[in-house]
This record gives C-alpha cells, structure tokens and sequence, in this order.
C-alpha cells in the first residue's frame, strides 16, 4: 500500500483476511467488526477470527471519503440515551474558525453536544447504575471473538488476581467499568469511532502516538498516519501535534478515527503562547481543553501529579524530568513559585471531562528517563497523587486511566505493577515501554516491547508504542509500522501469559502451519504477514516460490522434516 494521493481511502483488507461482522445478542441493528484469516483449502482448517482495529478502511465494501468522515456509529445510541443536547456556541467554533495553511474539514456543521443539565453521560455513571450500555454489549461481543473454537486446555498462564472468563458478558464489562478497573473511552463527540475497552481482565491494548507533521503537509498525508497505524493494530491513537492550526487538522483526524483519540491538551496550550511557558494559565488551558472536549477527543493526558513539593526530589537524578508536559509544569511551577494548576484545579478538569464522557489519563511527568532514575522517590511520590488523583476522578464519575514509565530494568519492573495497584486502586495503568536498557538507541521499539511484554503480563492494561527512532528523531511510515508490530506482538505475549482464551489459537494455528509446510498459512497468520513473507522469499533460489522444507536449515537438516 503506498500513500494515496486522493481524499478517497480504502486500502483493503489485510493479506489472506476479510472483514466480518459479528452480530449481537437481542440488537439486531448492531455489527462488530472483526477479521477473519483464511488459511489455505489444504490445511482443512476454519478461518481464524482476530481482534480488528482497523475500521472501515480494510472493508473492500467500503470507501472512505475522508472529507466526509466516518459514519457515526454511535449518534442513534446518543440520541437513545436522550442525556446530551446540541451546544448553542462551542468554544470549538472559534478555534476551527481561524485560517491557516490546513483547508476547514468539509463536514463542519455537525452539533456539537453536552451532558444536558444534571445529567451524567460517562459510561463509568451507567455502569455504576448497574445499566448497561449499547457501548459495553458492543465491547462484550468485541473482546470474546474467536472464544467460539474453545480455549486451549493444556496451558492456562497465570491470570492473577481476576481469572479472565471464557466468554466475555455485558455484565462483565459493565462491572469492570463500575469497579474502575477498566475504561471504555468514547466522548459522546466521536460517535465515529468503534467502542474498546481498556482494563487487566481484557485483551492487551497498544496506543500509537502519531507526531507532528511540517507545516503544509497535505491532510490526507496526515489522515493516512493514523489509518496506517490502525490497519497494523493501534488500538487508540494520541495525537500529539504542536505549532498552528492544530485545531483544523484535528477535525480532519477525529472525523476519519475509527478508534479512540488521545490527546496532550498543554502541548496546545504551549503552542497558544508561543512557546512561552510562563504565560500559560488555567484559564488558557480550560479553554483547549473544553474546545478538545467538542471536538471529541476521547481521552486526555493530564499532568496533574507533579507537584512543586516533588521537584526537589528530581535534583537528585542523572536524568531530570524526560516528560515533556512533566517539563513544562515543573517550570511554571518554579517560574510563579506555586502550586501546578493542573492539580489545583484537578476538580474542575473532572467537571469539564464529565461533560462529555471525556476519560483522564494521569500523566507520569515524574517518569525516569534512564534505568539510574528508576523507581526512585521523585517517581513514587507522584504515583502516590495520582492515586488521590485518581479517587478524586473517580467521585466525579469520570473514567481513569493511570500513565507509568519509563526506562525500568527487568527487575524493577514488578515492583512498578505492585504499587500501582496499590496507590491507584487498580485503575488501568497505561505504560511507555519501558525500556529495560538505555544502551540500545535505534532498538528502542526492542528494548521497551521486552519491558512492555513484562508490564503487561504483570496487569498493564495498555501498551504505549515506542518506535525505533525513539531518543533520535521523528517516526516515518515504516518506524510507526516496526513500533507497532513490536507492540503487538508484546502485548499477545502478555495476553497468553495471561492466559487470554483467544490468544493461543493463533499460535497454535501457525505451529500447526509451520510443521505442515504451508507457508502461505504461516504467513497469513503472521503479525506482520509482508516482512515474513519477503524474508522466506529472499532466502529461496532464483525461480522457487514455495518450498518443502525450512528454508533456514536446508532439506537435509531441516528438524521437522526429519522428525516426520
Ligand atoms: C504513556 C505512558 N506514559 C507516558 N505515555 C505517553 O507519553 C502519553 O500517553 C503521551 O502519548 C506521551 C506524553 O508524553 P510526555 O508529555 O509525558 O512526555
Ligand atoms: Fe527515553
């Protein structure tokens, strides 16, 4: 697939794979995407249903005009629930008002909405309420495909504390979302995008952050970022873009999102005041923030837990603050000699987020950098206020997530998980990596998937891409592409850790693939079915396309050849 040069999108399925629908139970106007491999006549086998991320844009059936944006899946069920009404002037209006370089999304009259007064439209109020929502049957269906063939007998892993079911029910998501232990991000304001959910006791998710592009590159180019990163398995994207016109590009992106939408809403608020970080405020930020809410993004890291008591403990590092929104309050806070408003003003962010189903992801501002600073004291005390943090969220029915580091060694790796579960009450932790060794730049999406892969096994709900050109420059296509697939086969290593019941079909059906010699099958069910494929070929003489034998060993050695 290269870039397309028109507004017109569909890149079509995946290799061997076709999209299906999943039906659900008693809705009969609901349809859960899902993928289905389908493995060769000869192997005998039934297609192979996995998790799909990917949208709209794999369906041959249908093209994507990304002027027009994604059909609003969500929009009957919001108007079911009858708990939002239209906006009467947005601050969101003004912001994509502004000209500049990126051309207004063409699609700009849709409403606007908000919670109508007294209401609480977060998934977390409904499951609290012990009502289930569109969104979480929805998830149920989502998050038990392939259960059908049954699970694996022989190895169940180590599933902790909450044994994973077999099926996946309603009442099951609606419960782990009441018990904070899991979140469903969906801003009633991105009905476009398919509901997931994020929490120990389901499949391991990944994140993509997609950055920032120069200034005058084309929407469609910017689009194509997130729809690539998606097709290989991003189950959220953050964007992270600074300098102009960010609310413009934004609504190019939101609009075309088939998964959930993160945000940093102070790198905007940064770029409001030129860079000067002094000059911002929690009036500024409110603003971006309410007109981000709006737009529907669904989910926003906030760096409220660097407090100014904490900055003292950061001298003692090799590495300082690596955050960079950790960076930028650290430095107001110094520069005004205060407390970080973010914190102080923590209880009216929950009012603004609750608005609109908007879900907080604590920022770990404090996260090492380097295995020297890791789980130190300045690390450990912010964890501890995002836990108050998190609490605090959590009697505003706003949903939470938990941000976690970093650059941790193997063995300090655990103690992380531990405390918090301790500190945050089991709110889904959201890690970066981390990265088990700092001395591997340019391998870093290795470095920190090992770490990930760990973290994860360990109960980390969600795994934050690192690329390879993590510490050296900004991701191409192809780093985002390697991150991904590195995270993706992290997070499977976590999920048959865990003993998810899905996970090990795969395995199993490509071992039986390999020990058949049914190379096309192999690669199908590959994570990354084109590089597998591209790398048996280049091993094969001129002329041979297909072989009989591991094309690593040769005939004669080849173990199950001789094994046979
Ligand atoms: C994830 C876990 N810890 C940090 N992250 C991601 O890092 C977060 O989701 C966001 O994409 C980015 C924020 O980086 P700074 O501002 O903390 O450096
Ligand atoms: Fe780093």
């Amino acid at each position: 697939m290269t870039a397309y040069p028109s507004f017109c999108v569909t890149t079509g399925p995946l290799p061997a794979s076709r999209k299906v629908f999943l039906d659900v139970p008693g809705r009969p106007e609901m349809r859960v995407a899902a993928r289905e491999i389908v493995l060769s006549p000869a192997s005998g086998e039934a297609p192979l249903r996995v998790y799909d991320t990917s949208g709209p844009y794999t369906d041959p059936a249908a093209t994507v005009d990304i002027r027009q944006g994604l059909p609003a899946l969500r929009a009957p069920w919001r108007a079911e629930r009858d708990d939002s009404e239209p906006v009467a002037t947005p601050v969101l209006a003004a912001a994509l008002a502004e000209g500049g370089a990126v051309p207004a999304f063409a699609r700009l009259e849709r409403p606007v909405y908000r919670a109508r007064g007294g209401r609480v439209v977060t998934q977390l109020a409904y499951a609290r309420a012990g009502i289930i929502t569109p969104e979480m049957e929805y998830v149920a269906v989502r998050e038990s495909q392939g259960r059908t063939a049954g699970r694996p007998v022989d190895d169940r892993g180590q599933p902790g504390p909450y044994p994973l079911p077999d099926v996946v029910s309603p009442e099951f998501v609606r419960a782990e979302i009441a018990a904070g232990r899991a979140v469903l991000p969906a801003n009633i304001n991105h009905p476009e995008a398919e509901p997931m959910i994020i929490g120990r006791n389901f499949r391991v998710k990944i994140n993509a952050n997609l950055g920032t592009s120069a200034l005058g590159s084309s929407v469609a180019a910017e689009v194509d970022k997130m729809v690539w990163a998606t097709r290989w398995g991003a189950d959220t994207v953050m964007d992270l873009s600074t300098g102009a016109d960010i609310a413009r590009l934004r609504e190019w992106i939101v609009r075309n999102c088939p998964v959930p939408l993160g945000t940093v809403p102070l790198y905007q608020a940064v770029s409001a005041v030129g860079g000067v970080i002094e000059d911002l405020s929690w009036p500024l930020y409110r603003d971006i923030l309410i007109a981000q809410c709006e737009q529907g993004v669904d989910y926003f890291t906030i760096h409220a837990g660097v407090r100014a008591d904490h900055l003292p403990l950061v001298e003692r590092r090799l590495m300082g603050i690596v955050s960079r929104g950790g960076a930028i309050m650290a430095r107001w806070c110094r520069a005004h000699g205060t407390e970080n408003f973010l914190y102080t003003h923590f209880e009216e962010i929950c009012a603004i987020l609750r608005a609109y189903d908007a879900t907080v992801s604590l920022g770990d501002g404090l996260r090492p950098g380097c295995l020297a600073d890791a789980n130190d004291a300045a690390q450990f005390a912010e964890l501890e206020t995002l836990g108050a943090l998190a609490r605090l969220a959590g009697t505003h029915d706003v949903q939470v997530l938990i941000e976690g580091p970093g650059h941790v060694p193997l063995h300090k790796i655990q103690e992380n998980m531990v405390r918090q579960e301790q500190a945050c009450g089991q709110a889904p932790f959201y890690t970066l990596g981390p990265l088990v060794t700092d001395a591997a730049p340019g391998y870093d999406h290795l470095t920190s998937a090992m770490g990930a892969a760990l973290i994860g096994w360990q109960g980390t709900a969600m795994l934050c891409v690192v690329t390879p050109k993590e510490h050296l420059g900004l991701p191409n296509r192809d780093d985002v592409k390697t991150g991904v697939i590195a995270y993706k086969i992290a997070a499977h290593a976590a999920d048959l850790a865990k003993g998810h019941p899905e996970a090990r079909l795969r395995d199993d059906a490509l071992s039986r693939a390999r020990v058949g010699f049914r190379w096309c099958d192999q690669f199908a069910l590959a994570f990354d079915p084109e590089t597998a494929e591209r790398l048996h070929a280049e091993s094969l003489p001129p002329g041979r396309t297909a072989s009989d034998h591991c094309s690593m060993c040769g005939p004669a050695f080849c173990s199950m050849r001789v094994s046979r």
